[in-house]
């Protein structure tokens, strides 16, 4: 059957927006914080409550559960044959997010298959939600990790063994938290991917358009820097005798702005996190740790930024008579999505009367990870004033609907994917 075909046949299935409404708001009442966003940092308590609630609406749907070596969560509708067509994001969330991000994409899948379910449609193929680990990577880098390990693109060892910026090792938490499953890594490949995921950004707002067909996804080079000074006095040490990390810290940060001015463009660079030791208001510190978030849609000027980088932490070691080590914490290259998902996101959300427009991803998502096994491709609704990761991330309601809407029929659509004709 051509692309879409079955899909052609159920252009009215609609999805149950009450319920997905319900469910949106129900994981959000799983660790909420202040302003209604949520805190469950990747398998934490917190994360192993959300997980279990979406376990739960999964087993309720009666579908097929497993749980891999990572903690990555795959409920299959095991109807047709063949490969599934798979769906999904995460719900672990960085420590002020909002309840939309990744959240949003699992439970519209979710919602897809109840809707077919409903109306006795049987697909000629599975259909599966993803709920991937770790995808912020807040907790344990890189991000994406969960999905990451699903594509054999990191080894389930090598990913056990991480070591979590509060000390914890991702394996002992996994155990301790009851989702270190049986299911091997890598995971079985899909036919098709398809994530839905709020924008996050301020693009499709500022151009008063709903949906995103979102195009490729930018290059991420995460580090950690460390910083080795001379701890001393506040009060005693001469301005000139000091060795200060945090002073070094500072002018790095500073660095890191003007070189995304200088650069221009998608440059963005960003320290999130910076950690003093001892931290004390009389003494110069011994150390300073911080993280180092540079990203650009392309790879060559993401190149030049992180040798631009070096070549000044190396200046400044001197210059400071500091020690600097650093660590890398995540390095993906920007993905291109399929042009055949692309183009069914686009048509169909035309279809569905939507305004949309191409465009790329500014931040990471699981779909990065799964278009290197399968064609993969991914829908944008608008962020309000583009905010995220912040507990004010608001998506209005019909956004939300529009998008799960054109979820299910890119789903549908995907299942009569010929995957022969690339
Ligand atoms: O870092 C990111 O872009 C995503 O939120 N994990
Ligand atoms: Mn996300
Ligand atoms: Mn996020």
């Amino acid at each position: 059957m051509p692309v879409g075909d079955f899909r052609n046949k159920h252009l009215d299935l609609k999805i149950n927006s009450r319920r997905l409404h319900e469910r949106i708001n129900a994981l959000a009442e799983v660790s909420p914080i202040e302003g209604g966003g949520n805190c469950r940092l990747a398998l934490t308590d917190e994360d192993k409550d959300g997980r279990d609630l979406v376990v739960a609406w999964m087993r309720e749907l009666d579908l097929e559960v497993t749980i891999d070596a990572i903690g990555n969560i795959i409920g299959t509708w095991n109807v047709g044959s063949g490969q599934s067509v798979m769906s999904g994001s995460h719900i672990d969330t960085v420590r002020t997010g909002g309840r939309f991000d990744g959240c949003y994409g699992v439970l519209a899948a979710l919602e897809a298959i109840e809707t077919c379910k409903d109306a006795n449609v049987i697909p000629p193929r599975p259909l599966a939600v993803g709920i991937f680990t770790d995808e912020e990577g807040a907790r344990f880098a890189p991000d994406m990790l969960g999905s990451l390990v699903y594509v054999g693109g990191m080894s389930t060892e090598q990913a056990l063994d991480v070591v979590a910026i509060d000390g914890a090792k991702l394996g002992d938490e996994l155990v301790r938290i009851g989702y270190a499953g049986p299911t091997p890594c890598p995971g079985a490949v899909p036919h098709a991917f398809v994530e839905l995921h709020i924008e996050q950004g301020p693009m499709l707002e500022a151009n008063d358009v709903r949906i995103g067909a979102v195009t490729s996804v930018q290059g991420i080079s995460w580090q950690e820097v460390t910083i080795h000074g001379q701890s001393n006095h506040a009060g005693t040490t001469p301005m000139s005798l000091r060795h200060d990390p945090a002073y070094v810290a500072a002018e790095i940060t500073v660095f890191l702005r003007n070189l995304a001015k200088d650069l221009g463009g998608d440059q963005v660079c960003t320290v999130g996190k910076i950690d003093l030791h001892p931290n004390l208001t009389n003494v110069v510190p011994a150390r300073a740790t911080l993280t180092l978030d540079v990203r650009n849609t392309d790879e060559k000027l993401l190149k030049i930024a992180e040798s631009k980088i070096k070549d000044f932490l190396a200046q400044i070691a001197i210059s400071e008579g500091v020690e600097i080590k650093t660590r890398e914490l995540a390095r993906f290259e920007p993905v291109v999505f399929d042009d055949r998902v692309i183009d069914l996101v686009e048509e169909i959300a035309k279809e569905q009367n939507n305004s949309v427009q191409r465009m790329p991803s500014g931040a990471g998502h699981d779909a990065q990870m799964l278009a290197r096994v399968c064609p993969a491709g991914m829908i944008f609704v608008p962020s309000v004033k583009g905010i995220s990761h912040n507990a004010a991330e608001f998506t209005e309601e019909a956004d939300l609907n529009a998008g799960a809407n054109i979820l299910l029929h890119t789903m549908l659509a995907l299942t009569t994917l010929d995957s022969t004709d690339k």
